[in-house]
């Protein structure tokens, strides 16, 4: 197979180039995220910060760290007029929407952070939308980036794992790239991810089994019962608890991953946030063949109300999301 890079890839991608350079300036910043993420205790960014983000979380050094490093570093792309973060309670503008319109970035800028202290994978996310046409001439406001994930441009992750992986799609199938930790440079290391149809893995946080909707706990529970239950299969179950870790492995051998509502706090979707969490994923996963559910139809088609929004999260194998779905239908519980 003949190599290309990350650059190379976006030089030919048949989008606008104002979009291309997006993503070419938030995989640099994840360059400079993985050199923080690799250092480690040797480094000034480790530990808790004292302070909590808009969600009421605790964030860590890196948190802050990472989401500083985002807008520096992306607000460079002509083509940006704002972002908006996890770590922030409302957009962070750029510069002013030309005529012909132009670009919004979403990010989670290390998600799964509780997980830095004990060394184990953490990611970026990230979503690009187009900026709504009557902002064209003015400055964006919050309201502009209230769109259903379906209107994303572009989505992606970086894994900050045994590898740094950046997978990414641009409307038109999925690729990954892997950084060459050598030379800086962005190698395209797949150029088709494809989930497979079905499984025999799934990814759930098993502590919140008393929790549960009933169809999520009879997904679950059909699974467990293995070759003796309905499905006839033994499954095997895998919980990293850092999202992009664990959609990393949906994407690269199938499965299904899921942070569903449940009865904990009945008035939250759940616990992901929608639009730098769920919709970047979910967009991925169709691309690569898989799909997404949030319990009542498509991720990507979820009405969008606020910038911090959470959502019910079931997103992988399409014939196993076809399953979840079918269990959520109003007489899903009783065939
Ligand atoms: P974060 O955005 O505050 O890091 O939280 C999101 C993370 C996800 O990466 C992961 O799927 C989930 O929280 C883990 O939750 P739990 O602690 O319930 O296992
Ligand atoms: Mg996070």
């Amino acid at each position: 197979m003949s190599t290309t890079n990350l650059a190379a890839f976006l030089s030919r991608a048949p989008v606008d180039p104002r979009l291309s350079a997006i993503v070419g300036v938030v995989a640099e910043a994840c360059v400079a995220i993985n050199g923080h993420v690799r250092r480690g205790a040797t480094g000034q960014a480790m530990g808790a910060l004292g302070s909590q983000n808009v969600q009421g979380e605790v964030q860590q050094k890196l948190d802050v760290l990472s989401n500083d490093i985002m807008l520096e570093i992306c607000a460079q792309a002509p083509g940006l007029c704002a972002m908006a973060s996890e770590e922030m309670e409302t957009i962070h503008p750029v510069r002013m929407v030309e005529p012909e319109g132009g670009y919004l970035l979403l990010f989670d800028p290390l998600d799964g952070s509780s997980n830095i202290a004990v060394n184990v994978s953490i990611g970026t996310i990230f979503s690009i939308l187009p900026t709504p046409e009557d902002a064209a001439g003015r400055a964006v406001t919050e309201a502009d980036f209230l769109q259903p994930g379906r209107r994303q441009l572009a989505a992606g992750y970086v894994v900050y794992g045994p590898q740094t992986q950046m997978v990414l799609t641009l409307g038109a199938g999925v690729s990954a790239f892997t950084l060459d930790p050598e030379n800086g440079d962005w190698v395209q290391t797949s150029a088709t991810m494809t989930i497979p149809a079905e499984t025999r893995e799934f990814a759930i946080n098993t502590a919140n089994t008393r929790h549960w909707a009933a169809p999520v706990s009879r997904y679950v529970d059909e699974c467990l019962a293995g070759v003796e239950g309905p499905r006839g299969k033994d499954f095997n179950m895998r919980w990293v608890a850092s999202m992009v870790a664990d959609v990393h492995r949906v994407m690269s051998r199938g499965g299904v991953f899921m942070y569903p509502w449940d009865k904990r706090e009945p008035n939250r979707a759940g616990k992901l946030r929608l639009m730098y969490e769920a919709n970047p994923m979910a967009f991925l996963v169709e691309q690569a063949g898989g799909a997404s559910f949030d319990g009542q139809g498509d991720t990507l088609d979820a009405p969008v109300i606020a910038l911090h929004q959470r959502a019910s999260v079931m997103l992988g194998s399409s014939a196993e999301i076809a399953r979840l779905r079918a269990y959520h239908a109003p007489d899903g519980l009783t065939t």
